[in-house]
């Protein structure tokens, strides 16, 4: 069967538990345009309903992760336009993944881009990656998320001085704030090995924890540690749970 083709992604499987998805519209630093994002829709959706895949990586090239939305799809935008049509509305869907999506960020991680590794559930960045949300220099503001997310990932102090001043921040200093996991070199091969370490456990489990760390951005602290519990208790009628790797808990 010939696999789907794309025109502004690289679809691989760098091993056989794990989907690498590379942005490639290199003459646009992955300037996130509708039809990008559209494939990219279809082939993180592939990779989720896909048995053999635990995790997925998703990169850029070395000079962009994604340079933002794509300003010249935007430009002639009118308010009508963008209303009627919910422009944007489809970049939340790959937060409704079942499996976690590692973001391998080298060079500019701007607006838009910025914010996709921000609904990805853990992000490597080497120490090239520029993390910023310029739009306020376009007379508009984040549209992705980055508002909300970046409050919850660096507090509010650190997240109002990025959205109003359009500053971009180092992996080192994304890395200090906490809006990063790690700053590595060699990225993708080490977010690839991250995520086939994810896909060599159970899955049944690893969705249960993507899902419960995630539900702490939504619910109150009462009510997620509800939701985790009922979750732990859930997860003693699985078989992983019989097959258990308890041995390895007891010699730590
Ligand atoms: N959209 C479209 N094309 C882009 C984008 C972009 N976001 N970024 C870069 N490009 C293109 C450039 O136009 C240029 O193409 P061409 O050669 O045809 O003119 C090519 O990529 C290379 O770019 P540069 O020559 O500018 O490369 P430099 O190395 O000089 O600069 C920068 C790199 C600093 C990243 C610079 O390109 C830049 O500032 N880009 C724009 C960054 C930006 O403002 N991003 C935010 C966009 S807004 C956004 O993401 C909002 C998200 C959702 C909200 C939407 C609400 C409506």
């Amino acid at each position: 069967l010939m696999s789907t083709q794309y025109e502004n992604i690289l679809v691989s499987n760098p091993s056989p538990s794990v989907t690498l998805i590379t942005f490639n519209r290199p003459k646009a630093l992955n300037a996130l345009s509708t039809p990008l994002f559209l494939e990219l829709n279809r082939a993180l959706s592939e990779a989720d309903t896909d048995q053999k895949i635990g995790a997925i990586v998703l990169t850029g090239s070395e000079k962009a992760f994604a340079a933002g939305a794509d300003i010249k799809e935007m430009k002639d935008k009118e308010f009508a336009d963008v209303y009627k049509n919910n422009f944007l509305e489809n970049w939340g869907e790959m937060t409704r993944l079942k499996k976690p999506v590692i973001a391998a960020v080298s060079g500019y991680a701007l607006g838009g881009g910025c914010e996709l590794a921000l609904m990805c559930d853990i992000i490597l960045a080497s120490p090239t990656a520029k993390f910023g949300q310029p739009e306020i220099n376009l007379g508009i503001i984040p549209g992705g998320g980055g508002s909300q997310r970046l409050v919850h990932a660096i507090g509010k102090s650190r997240a109002m001085e990025l959205v109003l001043t359009g500053r971009q921040v180092t992996a080192q200093e994304a890395e200090q704030w906490g809006m990063i996991s790690r700053v590595t070199e060699n990225v993708v091969d080490e977010a690839v090995k991250m995520a086939t370490d994810i896909a060599s456990k159970g899955q049944i489990s690893v969705q249960a924890a993507k899902e419960v760390v995630n539900a702490a951005y939504e619910l109150t602290l009462a009510e997620g540690l509800r939701f985790e519990r009922r979750t732990f208790h859930g997860l003693f009628a699985t078989k992983d749970q019989k097959e258990g790797k308890f041995f390895v808990v007891v010699q730590v």
